[in-house]
């Protein structure tokens, strides 16, 4: 049974694919899962992903707006930085961000770590602010206390850079219906871009990812609410994070869902020198050749302009004109 749910105001290509969760997902879900080699895309059938309040239909890309809830992100600093915050998720909703991933604590190399509380404090206010923006909320963390809390206080998504291994994570996650978004790093933030090394660096993350999947699934975890990401930038040489975005499509693990994080990330800057903020034009670059690699969700900071990118992106292949 299809229960209404949460249609966003649909203008131009971003008719709303949100449902709340049904039985009518099973088989679609269980078609996404086909062994066939086809894309899911080119078959006409959709992936989705259970996350938390919402079922996100994969069928067309989506758009993840990154809301940074640290003091060093923001000029103005202190108690106005929520109300900062909460304003920059709702300006990202109006562009078209499908979902928001709300980070407490900059995983910068150098950054200096923030205690549970402190990221909660930071998180929390926000996550609350933004429950009515139509759009799934995911958090960005690795923290088990941290990922409790969101999800008690309605996270959809739990964002994790360290794909639930820290002792505790999985169990935190467990028993919810939240989405999970697993990434690959290779070491800790603050030394892992000294030597990174791999044998073959699309196997290799290819496997740890398919490892972690299958770690979830034994702890009962559906892998419909599972998300993979390669992690660019965390632990990998700029030609490594190329070969990754190269050979997405080898990458495939069985039918999983990608997202990708390029936005403004320093293997842009490697090829077009610029600070982060001057990256639009090389950041849209590598998010539409990850999209024509397979890539189903965009974490980035420049929606408007990743959305209209996006738009043409679908024009030109799916003929989607509406
Ligand atoms: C990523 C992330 C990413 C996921 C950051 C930055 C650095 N989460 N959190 N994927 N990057 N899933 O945004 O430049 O690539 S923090």
């Amino acid at each position: 049974m299809a229960l209404p749910g949460t249609w966003r105001a649909s203008t131009g290509l971003r008719a709303g694919a949100f449902f709340f969760n049904t039985d009518s997902y099973m088989t679609s879900a269980t078609m996404g899962q086909s062994t066939t080699l086809v894309s899911p895309r080119e078959t006409g059938s959709s992936p989705l992903l259970q996350c938390g309040r919402f079922e996100l239909d994969l069928g067309r890309p989506l758009v993840m707006g990154i809301l940074n809830v640290t003091p060093d992100s923001f000029s103005d600093g202190g108690d106005l930085s929520i109300p900062h915050a909460v304003e920059r998720a709702r300006r990202m909703v109006d562009q078209g961000a499908d979902m928001i991933d709300i980070g407490g604590e900059s995983t910068r190399p150098g950054a200096a770590p923030v205690p549970p509380q402190a990221e909660l404090d930071r998180v929390l206010p926000v996550l609350e602010a933004l429950r009515d923006s139509g759009v799934p909320l995911s958090v960005d963390t690795f923290k088990p206390e941290v990922m409790r809390h969101a999800i008690e206080a309605g996270a959809d998504m739990i964002n994790d850079i360290r794909g639930l291994r820290e002792p505790g994570a999985i169990e935190a996650v467990a028993a919810s219906r939240c989405g999970l978004c697993i990434m690959h790093m290779q070491g800790e933030p603050r030394t892992m871009q000294e030597a990174p090394h791999y044998d073959d660096v699309v196997r290799d993350v290819g496997g740890f990812l398919a490892e972690r999947v299958q770690c979830l699934s034994r702890a009962g975890i559906s892998p419909r609410r599972i998300v993979l990401d390669p992690g660019f930038g965390f632990g990998k040489t700029a030609a490594q994070n190329y070969a990754m975005l190269r050979h997405l499509d080898r990458m495939k693990v069985a039918d999983q869902p990608w997202l990708l994080g390029l936005s403004r990330k320093s293997m842009l800057g490697h090829v077009v020198g610029r600070e982060p903020r001057e990256r639009l034009a090389a950041s849209l670059a590598a998010a539409l050749y990850g999209l024509e690699k397979g890539g189903h969700i965009l974490r980035v900071h420049d929606v408007a302009e990743t959305v209209d990118a996006v738009k043409v992106w679908r024009a030109i292949k799916d003929e989607s004109f509406v």
